[in-house]
């Protein structure tokens, strides 16, 4: 039995409620949709064995019409996603500030089903594109669903949703050509983005590492808008949600994103149902910003600006609760595709704020659940709907699946004594928070969404010289890939208002100098508007530079989950290959014997290993550390120039490599003549020269995830 199995014996209330409508072919008669059973199922119905096909053969036409209407609408955004089950618990009560119900009781499990996505692709896309992470989140809480539609991102694009269909148009392939699939890399998005100054900060962080995690795992979520928590006394409290991994924020690097995605373009996918199948549940901490109703003017920037996000400097997250993914879904049609979020799904405890991008989503997703799904009924697909009782008068539509009964459907009514009756507030009725609105209708922006450079330089000044890098890298190769020169130099006047140095390099790499600040940055100015009422500006920020915003300031030393090679042959020595098994087995990891086939190496000892995968099947960039055992073997796998190439891409990726012994295989290896041997192991490199080696030192060097150093020398031909 699989360890998620087992560790499942005591299934919670949601998955109590989905074996309602799970389905086991074990042991049963194969039949037609009518319960029919089926004697044949390989031939149709003719007219003699070589004649034509009969039209009253109902079981091939049931069997062939199902079949043509098995797919329904991708997802016009974050169409390529995977999910998984799991439950959250807080660890006290956040009772002063919210009466969610799910936020009380610290023993209280709410079951959860999670779903991560890529925004741009298409369902059949790559997990390694370049793009934000959809983070979303169905409580299914005993007061109802409450859905956490989140990013892995603190900030959006745009400040507005009228803009959201201009965004994506942009982003997703060319409309004339349907190309490029799963990339921002292209004209159009960079066109709409380097007219849209708004768009900055986001920028910044789609072009760090952050927009290629290593793991769906290992990253960040967040909540974006500004809610509100709203506690029994009706008093309100502005909070920002954040999700934070207890294995840390990780990413690939660029080159071995490109390249994962032609080795495993499911490797995101791939990464989390294993480690789910394995036991090693990820886990993730639930935090809070939580800001008092009379702080909502206090900051320098707007808090109802989702192109902002709340420095922790200034607002420290609170961590309240965790959340673990403990199960794999049944069926991903069932379940990933057809689960429905809603960022309006809340739960008495939780409101909404005016933030302009959040006022447009609530009316988006019911909407494009109507088309995707097939109708007003989608709630009552098992993974959508409550655990809590559900009773209203809406009725029939599509699909329709509960048998109302009783001859009323409409409130008041006194022929069903007045049923289902109305909740009062003390039992559990929700009520909107009264906020006071008194203001004139206009289509505007405020003037506080104005500062669209300073929490862009914010991001910048915060990361460290290899991320500040790999920004630079990321916008190079993003705006070199646009083909019309004027687009990339618009964009480069943008980034110069963020620093200065970063528009000077990436200038530097396309070959072009950086202009002049334009006479307009904001294009999308109102025909009758004075211009300068849209143009950014800047405000003086008091955080100039927050670790939070830095990947390197994560979580780091946890080598659960990681993926290490074994580089064997006939002739590896069984007690190292053993040792370190043991060794990094213990921490978490998991190992991964490569062989020249598929089959099973020959120890020296006589013995003999099942091999995971044969250098043919594999590659370097889906493995986070390498490990060549002691051995005759050595000498077998000079032969093996993938061997070697893994090796040197391992390198060049700045993973942890260790050596036993006799290792002159390193020796065929490119980097080795580049490689400082004085300094080994700091460079990520244990190199047992003869001892025996140090599997202290390798688990410690696959937790620090990178040797970034290496990356000085790039000048391994892999
Ligand atoms: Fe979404 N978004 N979005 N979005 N979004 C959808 O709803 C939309 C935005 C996010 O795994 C769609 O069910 C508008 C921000 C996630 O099923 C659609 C605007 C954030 C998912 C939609 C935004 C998100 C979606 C497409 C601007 C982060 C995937 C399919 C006003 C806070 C959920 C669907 C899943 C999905 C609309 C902006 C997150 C079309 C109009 C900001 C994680 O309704």
């Amino acid at each position: 039995m699989k360890k998620s199995e087992k560790k499942n014996e005591n299934p919670n209330k949601k998955s109590q409620d989905l074996d309602r409508n799970r389905e086991y072919g074990t042991d049963q008669f194969l039949t037609t949709n009518q319960g029919v059973r089926i004697n044949d199922d390989q031939n149709s119905l003719k007219a003699g064995n070589r004649g034509a096909s009969l039209l009253e053969d109902f079981i091939l036409r049931e069997k062939i019409t199902h079949f043509d209407h098995e797919r329904i609408p991708e997802r016009i955004v974050h169409a390529r996603g995977s999910a998984a089950h799991g439950y959250f618990q807080v660890y006290e009560s956040m009772e002063k500030y919210t009466k969610a119900g799910f936020l009380q009781d610290p023993n209280r499990k709410t079951p959860v089903f999670v779903r991560f996505s890529t925004v741009a692709g298409f369902k059949g896309s790559t997990d390694l594109a370049r793009d934000v992470r959809g983070f979303a989140v169905k409580f299914y809480t005993e007061e109802g669903n409450y859905d956490l539609v989140g990013n892995n991102i603190p900030v959006f694009f745009i400040q507005d949703a009228i803009k959201f269909p201009d965004l994506i148009h942009a982003v997703k392939p060319e409309p004339h050509n349907e190309i490029p699939q799963a990339a921002s890399a292209h004209d159009t998005f960079w066109d709409f983005v380097s007219l849209m100054p708004e768009s900055t900060h986001m920028l910044m962080w789609a072009m760090s590492d952050r927009a290629i995690p290593r793991s769906l795992r290992m990253m960040e979520g967040f909540g974006i808008h500004s809610f509100r928590f709203v506690n029994a006394k009706g008093e309100s409290t502005f909070v920002k949600f954040h999700w934070k991994p207890l294995l840390g924020t990780h990413g690939v690097t660029w080159d071995e994103a490109q390249k994962i995605s032609g080795n495993d373009s499911d490797f995101h996918r791939r990464d989390l149902w294993e480690a789910i199948e394995n036991g090693e549940y990820p886990e993730w901490e639930f935090g809070v910003q939580l800001i008092a109703e009379e702080d909502e003017h206090k900051f320098d920037f707007d808090i109802l600006d989702p192109t902002k996000l709340v420095p922790e400097e200034l607002v420290p997250v609170k961590r309240i609760g965790k959340m673990v993914l403990n199960r794999n879904p049944d069926n991903f049609f069932a379940e990933t595709e057809q689960v429905a979020f809603h960022p309006g799904h809340i739960v008495p405890g939780i409101d909404f704020t005016n933030d302009p991008l959040l006022q447009g989503r609530l009316f988006s997703y019911t909407d494009t659940q109507l088309k995707r799904l097939g109708g007003p009924n989608f709630h009552e697909i098992p993974i959508n709907r409550p655990i809590a009782p559900m009773h209203n008068n809406q009725r029939d539509g599509h699909m329709r699946q509960e048998i109302n009964k009783g001859k009323t459907s409409y409130q008041p009514n006194s022929l069903a004594n007045g049923c289902p009756f109305q909740a009062k507030i003390a039992e559990g009725g929700f009520d909107s928070y009264p906020e006071k609105i008194d203001a004139k209708k206009v289509r505007e922006r405020s003037a506080s969404f104005r500062d669209h450079f300073s929490q862009a330089t914010l991001f910048f000044n915060s990361q460290t010289p290899v991320e500040q890098q790999h920004i630079i890298d990321a916008f190079s190769f993003e705006l070199g890939k646009v083909e019309v020169k004027e687009i990339r130099v618009r964009m480069l006047a943008t980034l110069n208002e963020v620093d200065k140095k970063l528009a000077k390099s990436v200038a530097d790499n396309l070959g072009v100098k950086v202009p002049k600040p334009p006479k307009q940055f904001n294009h999308g100015v109102p025909a009758d508007f004075n211009k300068d009422r849209y143009e950014p500006t800047k405000s003086n920020p008091s955080v100039k530079s927050d670790k939070a915003l830095s990947m390197m300031h994560t979580g780091f030393g946890n080598i659960s989950t990681r993926h290490v090679a074994f580089l064997c042959a006939d002739g590896v020595d069984g007690k190292s290959v053993e040792t370190m098994k043991k060794a990094l087995e213990k921490k978490g990891a998991m190992v991964k014997i490569l062989g020249p086939n598929s089959g099973e190496v020959k120890t020296a000892d006589g013995k003999t290993i099942p091999v995971d995968q044969s250098y043919r099947t594999s590659a370097s960039v889906v493995f986070d550390a390498f490990y060549v055992p002691a051995g005759k073997s050595q000498q077998a796998l000079k032969k093996q120039p993938k061997a070697i190439h893994i090796l040197n891409e391992g390198y060049k990726h700045c993973k942890a490599i260790a050596a036993d012994k006799e290792s002159t295989l390193l020796e065929e290896t490119h980097y080795w003549k580049i490689i400082d041997k004085k300094n080994l192991q700091e460079n990520g490199v244990i190199f047992s020269d003869g001892k025996s080696i140090d599997t202290k030192a390798f688990v410690e060097a696959i937790g620090k995830h990178r040797f970034w150093d290496r990356e000085k020398s790039d000048d391994i031909p892999a």
